[in-house]
């Protein structure tokens, strides 16, 4: 007890002494007052900036704060609800004030319009800035979408987002193709893929044959009739026609054409270096009808042999129709008088007729008959009015001998009145352009530069798969000169035969290139054709493809259906079945 009472005794002591010091001395001023601080903390939305981030301020301090909107933006207000700016802050406590913004919103107009040809899902309107429209165009049928006028987007439908009055309008065009797709059923020991591309021959608007027998495989097959109602259908197997190889064909009227069979390919079976002689099936040269709906076949050549390039004419004014048929040699030891190039003839009996009978002793006989040819062609190419005919050489083929002088040449034929025999008019040798092992295949004649001759364009091939387009042109009396390399081993598809057609409707006559062994999709039909530019072709200038729904094409053969360009394709396909398209190109 005693130590808990000095502590409050002592206190009380000290008390008074300080009580009675006081009241001696008056002027003493009290103690002063403690002064209160206070923080401020001062943020910016988005959108925004603030003039200070505060600090700590003794109580009552005024402190002005200014908020100053980013561009595209307005100042809201602050966090206490004030909107005023700038904003005096009295610090009485801590406080926590943040300004907010407001983006500006501008709006703009959309003008949405579709050129001829299609519509459009959206005329537009009146938008805030940002906001997202989806535009669609639609083509009318027989037209397709080609892009926008205003816009570098290249699909039918995109998003827009307006950040400015804005006009779009769809274009489309009409359509560069349109398609027909036939599935052909077919049994299966009668139709086949890996087909030759050679076989198939564009009759008329509405009928097609076609032989799909393969290169150098047995067995044969029958000549197909397809016919084209709205479809194109399996119309009728001609199981009692089978050819070898259909390497040519050449149409004399509406219901009348001659074809040139090889065979199989120079006893080549296995395409080595040895010729195989055991499995040599030779063609024949071929006159066929088609009336009533029904093919008929006459045999004109009176030996098998390989029967490469037909064309056909009046070569000795008679108004009888003569068909050249072209046969490339056999190695030495099968006959005798089957070895070598022939030129084979067959003339009608009587004008119109096509009863054909052997008339090979109205052609002279070359110098160079043993050496190797590998097409004809007949045309008036001398300025004369009178067919000519030209028989173009070929390399030197695996398992021969060739006479080197013959190699890379032509010679030009013609009818004359004197002796009554077809004669050399001329023999052309050695074009310095005319590559070394390469022999020309397949030819055609047109008036490439409009000068009024025939020129030529020739296929040559060096075997493999390697193959060159050569146009050369015609001096006016049938001297030719290499003028234009159109395609060659290093064009990145494989081609061997073409057609010529005015694609651009110009005047003058372009080339397509008919494409064979797996077509690249999307099919691009623009990479097969050439334009003719004043005589020179020059790849189709406008890209145009098909990419719709995927094809494994085997080939493009073009035909001519209603005056209209087309191509009939066929899919590479299970056995037994083929399937036929047909593009219908609209170029103008
Ligand atoms: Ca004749
Ligand atoms: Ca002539
Ligand atoms: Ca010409
Ligand atoms: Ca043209």
């Amino acid at each position: 007890m005693k130590k808990l009472l000095y502590p409050l005794v002592f206190t009380l002591i000290a008390f008074l002494f300080v009580y009675s010091c006081s009241t001696d001395e008056d002027d003493v001023p009290p103690p002063a007052a403690i002064v209160k601080k206070y923080t401020l903390a001062v943020t910016a939305g988005e959108g925004g900036t603030v003039s200070s981030s505060g600090g700590t301020y003794s109580q009552g301090t005024q402190v002005s704060i200014t908020a100053t909107p980013s561009s595209g933006f307005t100042f809201s207000q602050w966090s206490d609800g004030s909107t005023t700016n700038p904003i005096t802050v009295t610090l009485n406590s801590n406080t926590n004030l943040s300004a907010s913004f407001t983006a500006i919103i501008n709006s703009y107009t959309l003008t949405v319009t579709a050129g001829e040809g299609g519509t459009v899902s959206t005329e537009g309107g009146t938008y805030d800035e940002g906001t997202e429209v989806t535009i669609t165009a639609s083509p009318a049928e027989g037209y397709e979408f080609v892009g926008w006028e205003g816009s570098d987007s290249d699909s039918n439908s995109f998003i827009i987002t307006l950040n400015g009055n804005t006009n779009v309008q769809a274009l489309f065009q009409k359509k560069r193709y349109s398609l027909i797709k036939s599935i052909i059923e077919g049994e299966a020991d009668k139709v086949v893929t890996g087909f030759t591309f050679t076989g198939l021959i564009p009759f008329d608007d509405n009928n097609i044959f076609f032989n799909p027998t393969r290169f150098f495989t047995y067995p044969t097959y029958p000549m197909l009739h397809i016919k084209r109602d709205s479809l194109w259908k399996l119309h009728r197997v001609y199981d009692d026609m089978h050819f070898q190889v259909i390497r040519d064909y050449k149409k004399l009227d509406e219901n009348n054409f001659v074809v040139a069979d090889q065979g199989l390919e120079i006893g080549q079976e296995d395409r080595d270096a040895i010729v195989d002689l055991g499995i040599l099936d030779m063609g024949e040269t071929y006159h066929l009808n088609f009336e009533n709906d029904v093919l008929t076949r006459n045999t004109l050549s009176s030996n098998r042999g390989f029967f490469h390039s037909i064309d056909a004419g009046d070569l000795n004014n008679d108004s009888k129709t003569d068909v050249i048929s072209m046969y490339m040699a056999l190695p030495e030891g099968i006959e005798d008088n089957n070895q070598g190039t022939k030129m084979y003839m067959y003339s009608e009996s009587s004008n119109g007729n096509f009863e054909f009978t052997n008339t090979t002793n109205k052609i002279e006989t070359l110098d160079w008959e043993s050496t190797f040819s590998g097409a004809v062609l007949i045309d008036e190419f001398t300025g004369d009015n009178q067919l000519d005919l030209i028989k173009f050489s070929y390399k030197t083929p695996v398992g021969f001998e060739t006479r080197e002088e013959f190699l890379y040449s032509y010679e030009l034929l013609s009818y004359n009145e004197e002796s009554k025999k077809i004669e050399s008019l001329h023999r052309k040798s050695r074009f310095e352009e005319y590559p070394s092992n390469f022999g020309i295949a397949w030819a055609r004649a047109d008036d490439i530069d409009i000068d009024g001759d025939k020129d030529l364009i020739l296929h040559m091939e060096r075997g493999s798969g390697i193959d060159k387009i050569q146009v050369w042109k015609n001096d006016g009396v049938g001297n030719f000169s290499f003028f234009q390399e159109v395609f060659n081993e290093f064009s990145d598809f494989n081609s061997r035969d073409f057609e010529v057609f005015d694609f651009d409707n110009d005047g003058d006559l372009d080339l397509f290139l008919q494409p064979f062994g797996n077509i690249k999709f999307p099919i691009k039909f623009s990479d097969y054709i050439y334009e003719n530019k004043n005589g020179t072709f020059q790849k189709y200038s406008t890209d145009f493809e098909y990419d719709e729904e995927y094809i494994n094409m085997y080939m493009l053969k073009f035909m001519v259906r209603e005056g209209k360009p087309h191509f009939i394709g066929i899919e590479e396909a299970p056995e037994g079945q083929l399937k036929f398209y047909e593009f219908r190109l609209e170029l103008n």
